[in-house]
């Protein structure tokens, strides 16, 4: 086979970008290491940045999202015994988020892909990319048992963390930079009234709560749990009574509670490789960086990431200038390394460390307090929040 961008991962990052593409005229398949509903009974991100609902809609994938997604206006943060709310619109100078699942956003992306009869091969096992130095890469991968080799210009790895593209960098050309959380978030998906119509943030004594939601009848919610739990070490009834354990008294008592539909535990890390560029591959989203989920990044930084690519792309290809590829490593991690900061500084806000100093538990309340007295500080947040400027 040959194609212009050979794209690794069929998640969101990969078939964003590859829709995009293919309605620049820029060929383009997917290799997809897990089936279709493999991918999409995933339960992750649920909160949008404008910059990746712009995308989702550039993409044509827009219209149940602005159909079924809620638009936010603001958040809550339970803290010390108060519950004061981040007005994000009035902080950001009008701005919102979109509530709409990542699980939502991937079928959409899969939907239009096949509208547009784009090439998506799932359950595409041992895919290797080569000669990523030359003129001429080409990637592997065996099929139903047969082995397959597609011939690109370009080489995309969007296969998320545990992927084979940033292994393939070599390890005296790649930079690491990583910051591992003692804790990680036990997540429930219920069909269940979400208790508030917006998010609440917790910061509590027991530990870290967040109350979310996917629609007006699922609701998402999440305790901070150590990393020696296992998910199935939780009972339903023992997660509906830590949450209300971490809630403000009068969020508790209007919890309403139901079977778990799906529950996981996500470990909590910040990490970051550099550069997102070896030669003709490019790495997008989880492939080069992950963030700790309490500040709703890690979807968007990925789209960020497209963004850059789908342009550089479309600018070596509709005018013969690599400017922007060239630029895409140093462009990405700028904004990649702001995400990062937020995601910590939030985390760090508003979970309980085990090893924290009674000097660091004082600073923690102090900086919730300076948060909820200083416009300024609240305006910080809030920009950061709806997402810094692509
Ligand atoms: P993804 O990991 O989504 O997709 C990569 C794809 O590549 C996968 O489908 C994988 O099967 C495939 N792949 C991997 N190796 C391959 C190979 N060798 N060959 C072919 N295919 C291969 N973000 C938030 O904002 N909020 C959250 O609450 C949140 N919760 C999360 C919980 C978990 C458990 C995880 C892992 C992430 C969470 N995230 C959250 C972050 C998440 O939303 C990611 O940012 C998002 O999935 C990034 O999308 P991709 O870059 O497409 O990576
Ligand atoms: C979610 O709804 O899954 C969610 C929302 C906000 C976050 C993290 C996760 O910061």
């Amino acid at each position: 086979m040959k194609t212009q961008v050979c794209i690794i991962g069929g998640g969101p990052s990969g078939l964003l970008l590859s829709q995009l593409l293919h309605l620049k005229g820029i060929a383009t398949i997917v290799l997809e290491r897990q089936s279709r509903n493999y991918v999409l009974g995933r339960i992750r991100a649920g909160v949008l940045e404008s910059g990746f609902a712009g995308l989702m809609r550039e993409a044509q994938c827009g219209e149940r999202m602005d159909r079924e997604g809620e638009v936010h206006h603001g958040f809550y943060i339970a803290h010390h015994g108060r519950t004061d709310r981040i007005d994000l619109t009035k902080y950001s100078g009008g701005q919102s988020v979109l509530v709409y699942g990542q699980t939502e956003v991937t079928r959409d992306l899969y939907e239009a892909r096949e509208r547009l009869g784009g090439q998506v091969v799932h359950n595409a096992a041992d895919v290797k990319p080569h000669d990523l130095m030359s003129d001429t890469p080409f990637v592997t991968y065996t099929h139903n048992g047969q082995p397959q080799r597609v011939d690109c210009e370009y080489v995309v790895g969007a296969d998320g963390f545990h992927g084979v593209s940033r292994q393939s960098i070599p390890k005296d050309v790649l930079r690491e930079y990583e910051r591992v959380y003692p804790f990680g978030w036990l997540g429930v998906l219920s069909r269940t009234k979400p208790v508030s119509p917006e998010l609440i943030y917790a910061n509590h004594e027991r530990g870290f709560a967040l109350c979310s939601l996917r629609s007006q009848v699922m609701s998402r919610y999440y305790v901070q749990v150590p990393l020696t739990d296992k998910a199935d070490d939780w009972s339903d009834a023992a997660f509906w009574a830590e949450l209300k354990r971490r809630l403000p008294g009068d969020v508790a008592a209007n919890l309403m509670i139901g079977p778990s539909i799906e529950k996981s535990i996500a470990p909590l890390r910040s990490y970051v490789a550099e550069p997102m560029r070896y030669g003709r591959l490019f790495l997008a989203g989880d492939s080069a960086h992950i963030v700790p989920p309490t500040g709703a990044k890690g979807l968007n930084s990925a789209g960020s990431d497209i963004y850059y690519l789908y342009h550089a792309m479309v600018e070596h290809y509709s005018r013969g200038s690599d400017a922007e590829l060239d630029a895409y490593s140093q462009k990405a991690l700028a904004r990649i390394w702001k995400a990062q900061r937020f995601s910590w500084w939030m985390t760090s806000l508003l979970h309980k460390f085990p090893d924290n100093s009674e000097f660091q538990v004082r600073l923690q309340q102090t900086d919730l307090n300076y948060l909820f007295s200083s416009d300024a500080a609240q305006r910080s947040l809030a920009e950061n929040y709806v997402g810094l400027p692509y």
